[in-house]
C-alpha cells in the first residue's frame, strides 16, 4: 500500500491518493471527517482554524460505501484559498507578489528550503512545508485506521507534557472519553489548567510551546514487521513516520530512553503462559509492544517530542535573503501550540504504518480474505 499527498497551505486544496487498499472495506466520509475535526482542535490553535472546517471528498475508489480496490482519491478544500487566489495563482504575472516572505524564520524550512530550491520568495517553501499538509495525512491515516478497526485494532493519542508541565494520570483504555473531553487531550485536570495558563502567557509573550504526546494501539497480532533486515523492522518504520511529521524532533518506543539507565533485569518484560496454558503474556510492557522490530502482541506505545512552532510573534534575529541585511524573522499568522493536534497526526501516521504492515503480512485483495488470515494467525499464536 502506498500514498502521495499534494497541496499548499493556501492553495485550492489538499489531495491524497492511496493505492493498494483491499476492496470491500466499508468507507464513507463519516469515517474520516471526525478525525479531521479533531486535528483542527486543541487549546492554543490560531485563527486559521476558525476559517477552515475540514471535510473530505472521496473522489475515486469508493462506491456505495465500500472500497472497490481501485486507488482512493481524497480531497480537502482550503477555504482560506479564496483570500489567496492571486498570491497562489499558477499563472504568470503579479510578481513580486503580495505576502512575499524574505526574512527567513529560524527553525522553519524557509532558509535552507530557499537555498535548496533556489527561491527568493520564501513563500514558495513555506506553503508546502506548512503543517497544513498534515490534514492530508490525517485523512489517509483515517482510512488506514478504518481498516485496522475492521480487524479489531484501535489506537489513541494523548498529551503527557506541554510547555514545561507534565500531565499525571495513568492511561487506561477505559479513559478514552476523558481524553476526548479534554481540549488538550490530557488525563490530569490540574496539569490541564497549568498548561492552559502557560499557553495564554506564551501567546501574550509572542512565543510558542512544544510538548510530548503518547500514542497507543491495542489488538495488534504478534509478528508485524520483521527482525530479518533493518528496513523491515517495524520500530524503524514507525520512527520514520513519526519523525517525518512537521516539528517532531524526538521519538521513543516503550521506555526507550529510561532503559539506558537501568540493568536488563529491570528492563525486559518477563513472559508467562496465559490462562489455561494458552497464549503468552507479559506483566510489564517496557518494550512498548515491539521486540526486534516485530509486534509482540502487547500494546504498542510510542512517545514523540514536538518542538515549539517556529513562527514567533516576538521575532528572533535573522537575515533578509534579498537585502542581506539583519532583520526580524517574518511574522505569519500561526498557532501558539499545536501539541494535541500533533497527537492526532501521529495517531494517523502510525495507523498507516500498521495497516501497511498488516497488509504486508496477510495480503489479500479483499477485506474478508485479510480478516480470515489475520484470525488464523491470532489462533496460531494462541496455541503456539
Ligand atoms: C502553519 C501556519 C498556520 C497554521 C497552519 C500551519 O497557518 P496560516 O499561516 O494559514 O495561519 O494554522 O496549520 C494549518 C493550516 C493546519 O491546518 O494545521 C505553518 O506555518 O506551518
Amino acid at each position: 500500500m502506498r500514498f502521495l499527498t499534494a497541496g499548499e497551505s493556501h492553495g485550492p486544496q489538499l489531495t491524497a491518493i492511496i493505492e493498494g487498499l483491499p476492496s470491500q472495506l466499508p468507507l464513507t466520509k463519516a469515517d474520516i471527517d471526525p478525525m479531521l475535526r479533531k486535528r483542527q482542535g486543541g487549546y492554543g490553535r490560531g485563527r486559521r482554524m476558525v476559517i477552515e472546517t475540514d471535510e473530505v471528498q472521496l473522489m475515486s475508489g469508493v462506491r456505495a460505501g465500500r472500497t472497490t480496490g481501485a486507488p482512493v482519491t481524497l480531497v480537502i478544500e482550503n477555504k482560506d484559498h479564496r483570500n489567496w487566489t492571486e498570491i497562489m495563482s499558477p499563472e504568470v504575472g503579479n510578481e513580486p507578489r503580495k505576502k512575499a516572505l524574505t526574512e527567513a524564520r529560524p527553525g522553519h524550512a524557509d532558509l535552507t528550503g530557499g537555498i535548496k530550491y533556489r527561491h527568493k520568495d520564501l513563500r514558495d517553501v513555506l506553503e508546502r512545508a506548512s503543517a497544513r499538509e498534515t490534514t492530508a495525512r490525517v485523512a489517509v491515516g483515517a482510512v488506514a485506521l478504518k481498516l485496522l478497526s475492521e480487524l479489531g485494532i484501535e489506537g489513541v493519542s494523548y498529551v503527557t507534557h506541554l510547555g514545561g508541565f507534565d500531565a499525571g494520570g495513568d492511561f487506561g483504555w477505559d479513559r478514552l472519553a476523558e481524553i476526548e473531553a479534554s481540549d488538550l487531550r490530557v488525563l490530569d485536570k490540574t496539569a490541564e489548567e497549568q498548561m492552559r495558563g502557560r499557553i495564554d502567557q506564551a501567546k501574550k509573550d509572542g512565543d510558542t510551546l512544544g510538548g510530548i504526546v503518547e500514542i497507543r494501539f491495542r489488538g495488534l497480532p504478534p509478528g508485524l514487521g520483521s527482525y530479518v533486515h533493518w528496513d523491515r523492522k517495524l520500530d524503524g518504520r514507525i520512527a520514520a513516520a513519526v519523525m517525518g511529521t512537521q516539528a517532531i524532533k524526538g521519538v521513543e518506543i516503550g521506555t526507550g530512553f529510561a532503559n539506558a539507565r537501568v540493568p536488563g533485569s529491570k528492563v525486559h518484560d518477563a513472559v508467562y503462559l496465559g490462562e489455561g496454558g494458552h497464549g503468552y503474556r507479559r506483566e510489564t510492557n517496557g518494550a512498548g509492544g515491539l521486540e526486534a522490530g516485530m509486534t509482540n502482541g502487547e500494546d504498542l506505545i510510542v512517545r514523540a517530542a514536538m518542538k515549539p512552532i517556529a513562527t514567533l510573534m516576538k521575532s528572533l534575529p535573522t537575515v533578509d535573503v534579498v537585502s542581506h541585511q539583519p532583520a526580524d524573522a517574518a511574522k505569519e499568522r500561526s498557532d501558539t501550540s499545536a501539541v494535541p493536534a500533533a497527537g492526532i497526526v501521529l495517531h494517523a501516521v502510525i495507523g498507516w504504518v500498521l495497516a501497511d504492515a498488516v497488509l504486508e503480512k496477510f495480503g489479500g485483495d479483499t477485506l474478508p480474505e485479510l480478516r480470515e488470515r489475520l484470525e488464523a494467525a491470532r489462533a496460531y499464536a494462541q496455541q503456539y
